[in-house]
């Protein structure tokens, strides 16, 4: 029985997204497991999709039924999310204002004309540049960016950092976990973990909500890509204990089922390392799947490293969520000017 059967859905999604194997990636790191991916960056038309618009596919029904006419939310400049919420915005007819912060210290000479920002512009989307650093909380600059539609005769619907602390946030990963579980009838097997890159919450929050219904949320190993692990923990425990009692779960979720793993998002938030560089190569020359420096890059290097070091048992099957954000590359020519 599913969970959501109670809420709304405005469908922004093509449908399940594909589970491919990946045979070469997982040779070059040992063999010793199989790699397999969900493609959650393939799984809509809207602005080269991405996780955000699963989230959003439950938040858009309260935005309507709000009587709103613009949404308004907030990132980094090259924010995937700022990006499929001005998708979204152009899709249903409403206005976007986003704001769009200094989250990352990185001097790209395109870095604030390129990718996530440049496909934001063209959506129409009214994208306001900030001078402020890296937080995931509730900001001043999202607040008056609120305001500033009201006082011009606006209605705003907000949607926080990530679609995340918004009540319906993580409803959409709850419903990535039951398709995996649907999918997995199909392939005759099931998966011994999933592997999620985690900065806002709600991504992993949801499948860990939606997994404890299925009793392994604690094999979803959520790989910190913010740099402020203690903020992003908080905030997953957070949204799951708010998402569990929405959806009647039933019970607590217990801390030792929240897995985060804190030693790949250095040197910080936006900023690839070598071994960051080295695993965004090796998944496009062995699979040819794109990954981004900022998130999904980080937690491949923590999938490889972990393989390496043995932490997943030898033949386990290890799916690895790619959320989207390979537009974002685009910001980082210099780094990947040879490839
Ligand atoms: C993002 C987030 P959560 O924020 O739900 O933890 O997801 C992390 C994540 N992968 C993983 C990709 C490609 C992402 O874009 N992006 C944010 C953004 O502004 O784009 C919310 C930070």
């Amino acid at each position: 029985m599913s969970l959501l059967t109670q809420f709304d859905r405005y469908p922004l999604t093509f449908g399940p997204t594909p589970i491919e194997r990946l045979p070469r990636l997982s040779d070059a790191i040992g063999g010793s497991v199989e790699i397999w991916a969900k493609r959650d960056d393939c799984n809509s038309g809207l602005a080269m999709g991405g996780n955000k618009l699963r989230k959003l596919e439950y938040i858009v029904p309260d935005a309507i039924k709000s009587g709103a006419d613009t949404l308004v939310s907030i990132g980094g400049v090259q924010s995937n999310h700022t990006r499929q919420v001005a998708a979204v915005a152009a899709k249903i007819g409403m206005k976007c204002v986003v704001i769009q912060e200094a989250w990352v210290p990185h001097d790209d000479v395109v870095y604030d004309r390129v990718g996530n920002i440049m496909l934001t512009r063209l959506m129409g989307a009214d994208s306001r540049l900030v001078d402020d650093g890296f937080d995931i909380g509730i900001r001043q600059s999202w607040q008056d960016a609120i305001q500033s539609v009201e006082r011009t005769g606006g209605k705003p619907y907000p949607i926080p950092a990530g679609a995340s602390v918004h009540k319906y946030g993580a409803l959409g990963y709850i419903g990535f976990a039951e398709e995996v579980a649907k999918q997995e009838a199909d392939l005759g097997f099931t998966f011994d973990y999933v592997v999620v890159c985690v900065v806002t919450g709600s991504t992993q929050a949801g499948m860990i909500v939606g997994f404890a219904a299925q009793d392994r949320a604690d094999r979803v190993i959520g790989i910190d890509a913010s740099g402020t692990p203690d903020q992003t923990r908080a905030q997953v425990r957070k949204i799951v204990d708010g998402t569990a009692d929405l959806v009647g779960l039933g019970r607590l979720v217990r801390d030792d089922e929240i897995v985060i793993k804190t030693d790949y998002a250095y040197p910080a938030y936006g900023i690839p390392s070598d071994e960051t560089n080295d695993a965004i190569r090796l998944a496009a020359r062995t699979e040819a799947m794109i990954i981004d420096p900022v998130y999904e890059g980080k937690s491949m290097q923590g999938l490889i490293d972990l393989t390496r070091k043995g932490f997943f048992a030898e033949g386990s099957r290890v799916l690895y969520a790619h959320l989207g954000g390979a537009p974002a590359l685009n910001g980082y020519g210099y780094t990947y000017r040879n490839g």
